[in-house]
Formats: C-alpha cells, sequence, structure tokens
C-alpha cells in the first residue's frame, strides 16, 4: 500500500461513501460558498486530488459552542464528511489522547507540517496577568497561540470570542481577553464571527480552504464576504413590517403574534452582519428574528456593551443621523436598496439551490458508484 495520503474523496470512498454522495456533498459546499453551477466541478475536481489537510483546533475562553454549531450541523454529512477530512490532529475536546499523548500530538503536527496547517480557534485569549487565566498543559493560551501561529497555513478564528472577545472581553473584561487576531500576526486570519457561527458558514470556509487552497475574499474586519457582506436586516422577512413602520410594541402585543418588525423591541439587524435571515439554522428552519426574538447583534464587536438588548437604537449608519424608526417608513429608496442587497444574497441561495437540482437530475442518470 502506498504512504501516498488520501484525497478527500478517496478518504471518503474508504469509509463507505459513494460517488453520488461526494457529489451532492461539493454541490452542497458550492452552494454554502457562492460558486455558480460551474465552480461544482472545482470543487468535485479540487476534493478528488487534495490530501487531508493537518488541522489544530484549541479552545480557550469560551463555551465549546462553536463546535457544538458545527458537529450538530443538521447536514450530517458536512460535519462528518469535514471532520474526517481536515485530519484534525489536535482539538481539546474530540480528540482521543490525552495528557502528554495529546501534547505530543500537536507538537508532531507544528514540526512535521510547517506551514502546512491549518489553525482553527475557538474562545479569547486572555492576555490579563502573564496570561494566567487560561493555561493547557502548563502553557499560557497566549503562547500557546504565538507558537502555533507561526508556521500554521492559516488561522481561523471561530466564532465571536476569537473574533472580537465577545463577553470575556466585555467590560471590565477582567482577564483582559482579546481576539485572536491582536495577539499575533504574519499569518492570513479569517474571522468567522458569531455567537456560535452557523455551522454551514462554518463548512464553507473550511470547504473553500480545502478546494481552492486559498483563503476567502475577506473585507475590512477579515470576515468572508460570501457570509458577511449583509445586514440581518437586509434579509429579514420582517423587513416589510420594518419600512412600513408597523413595529412590535411589546413581547405580548397583537402586533408581535402579527410578526411585525422587532425593532423597536431592541433588533440589532440594522447593525449586524450575518447570514441569518438567508441560511437561518437547523437546516434552514428558524433564525432569532423568526423566533420572536430580536437580532442581539451575536456577530459584532461588543456586542455585549453595545446593549441593553431591549433598547431600540435610536439611529443606524445607513440611514442618516436622525432618522428613526418613527419616520423610517416613509423613506422609499431604502427599501429598493435594501430590496436589491436582499437579491443579491437571496439569489446566491436560489443558485445553490439550483445547482443541488442539477445535481439531483444528474443523479437519475448516473449509475451508482460506490466503489
Ligand atoms: Fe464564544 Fe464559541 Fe459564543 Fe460560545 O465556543 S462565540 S461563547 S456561543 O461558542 O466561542
Ligand atoms: Fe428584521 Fe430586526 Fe430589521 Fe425589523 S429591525 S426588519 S426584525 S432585522
Ligand atoms: Fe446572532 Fe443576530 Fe443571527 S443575534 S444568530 S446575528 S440574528
Amino acid at each position: 500500500m502506498s504512504d501516498k495520503p488520501l484525497t478527500v474523496y478517496e478518504d471518503m470512498k474508504s469509509k463507505g461513501y459513494s460517488r453520488r454522495d461526494f457529489i451532492k456533498f461539493c454541490g452542497m459546499m458550492a452552494a454554502f460558498i457562492g460558486v455558480a453551477s460551474t465552480g461544482v466541478s472545482k470543487v468535485v475536481k479540487a476534493l478528488e486530488s487534495k490530501s487531508r489537510m493537518p488541522v489544530v483546533w484549541f479552545h480557550f475562553q469560551e463555551c465549546t459552542c462553536c463546535s457544538e454549531s458545527f458537529i450538530r450541523s443538521s447536514h450530517p454529512m458536512v460535519a462528518d464528511i469535514l471532520l474526517d477530512n481536515i485530519s484534525l490532529d489536535y482539538t481539546q475536546t474530540l480528540q482521543a489522547p490525552a495528557g502528554y499523548q495529546a501534547e505530543k500530538s500537536l507538537q508532531d503536527v507544528m514540526k512535521n507540517f510547517k506551514g502546512q496547517y491549518l489553525m482553527l480557534v475557538e474562545g479569547s485569549i486572555p492576555t490579563g496577568d502573564d496570561g494566567v487565566y487560561c493555561c493547557i498543559a502548563g502553557k499560557s493560551a497566549i503562547d500557546i497561540v504565538k507558537e502555533a501561529a507561526k508556521d500554521a497555513k492559516a488561522v481561523i478564528a471561530w466564532g465571536n470570542c476569537a473574533s472580537h472577545g465577545c463577553v470575556q472581553g466585555a467590560k471590565p473584561n477582567p482577564t483582559g481577553a482579546q481576539p485572536v487576531h491582536k495577539v499575533i500576526s504574519g499569518v492570513p486570519l479569517i474571522n468567522v464571527p458569531g455567537c456560535p457561527p452557523i455551522a454551514e458558514v462554518m463548512a464553507g470556509v473550511i470547504v473553500h480552504l480545502l478546494a481552492f487552497d486559498r483563503i476567502p475574499q475577506l473585507d475590512g474586519l477579515k470576515r468572508p464576504k460570501e457570509f458577511y457582506s449583509r445586514r440581518v436586516h437586509d434579509t429579514c422577512y420582517r423587513r416589510p413590517n420594518y419600512d412600513a413602520g408597523l413595529f412590535v410594541q411589546t413581547f405580548d402585543d397583537e402586533n408581535a403574534k402579527r410578526g411585525y418588525c422587532l425593532y423597536k423591541m431592541g433588533c440589532r439587524g440594522p447593525v449586524t452582519y450575518n447570514a441569518c435571515a438567508v441560511i437561518k439554522w437547523n437546516n434552514g428552519v428558524s433564525y432569532p428574528i423568526q423566533s420572536g426574538h430580536g437580532c442581539i447583534g451575536c456577530s459584532e464587536a461588543n456586542f455585549w456593551d453595545n446593549g441593553p438588548f431591549y433598547q431600540h437604537l435610536a439611529s443606524f449608519p445607513g440611514f442618516g443621523i436622525e432618522t428613526t424608526a418613527d419616520k423610517i417608513g416613509v423613506v422609499a429608496g431604502i427599501a429598493t436598496a435594501a430590496g436589491i442587497a436582499a437579491h443579491a444574497i437571496t439569489t446566491n441561495i436560489r443558485k445553490g439551490k439550483e445547482i443541488k437540482e442539477e445535481i439531483k437530475e444528474s443523479d437519475h442518470s448516473q449509475k451508482e458508484d460506490n466503489v
């Protein structure tokens, strides 16, 4: 048997997945990362030829919900395939080894795969008092991050904690919690905020790296544009109510039952960049606003300090300093602009659906290949 590492496809085959599963997976991923239907073949080609990518996944000051979000993805194939195909060599919550053995795995990856491994970080880094507030195997989180980042191919900061500091970084921030990008430099870094981030977004970012061997296009805050270029407000299904000036005034009023806009209940959708209103959660079942609660801006920096959560914003960027919810129903041009934005993102998702349909079609004509 050759020592050559298995490609993603070979590895899937060895685990009993069919060719059809593989194509379906590539189609799903192509849809998430927003490539056109012609892009599916690129993803297929890449995953047929690329070997597994060594990965180290760190946990610092966090609640582990980012991992939970990912492994409990309602597309079991996504987490299953990705966890198999990123070679998760070190992760404190999922790895089999413990103690010295676990730390040896980490050292082995850093030594044997210099410049090739992907570093995933969940949690903020406490920098106060020489980093004593989070230590693993006798080392502080800050030292671990700096050491591992030095030879990483790229770093992904999962969730609000690693991207922005989250609740640990909120005032008075007793541990001096900092996001990853504040403690390392000189290595490509992607922020994937959200508390936690959406599983499909996490999967999309990993597949982008796996398939195209480069980081996705990022915005000024190092967030992948595919998922963070629109405000929740731009794609929210309650948006027509907002434009018409129809608001919930208390959580138990008639307007709440009618599903009116939650802006006056403190919704942060107008200042929050995330894909929740489009991709949603639990296999597209719902998202906070659809469940009757305003967005609390969990993907934004300082969201804990930007409260109180249940008090509406006095104004927000893009709508004019003086614009308030009471006047907004008459600002017609805005609705058009938002409509265009919403269209752009929903087109991507629709495109995804079309891609899936195409795959279904070709599935019918393709003989099952279960080698
Ligand atoms: Fe943070 Fe991850 Fe919030 Fe938790 O572990 S982003 S606390 S939901 O999820 O790091
Ligand atoms: Fe949706 Fe909130 Fe915007 Fe209202 S304010 S349209 S509930 S995102
Ligand atoms: Fe977070 Fe707002 Fe989405 S609270 S989960 S960004 S709707």
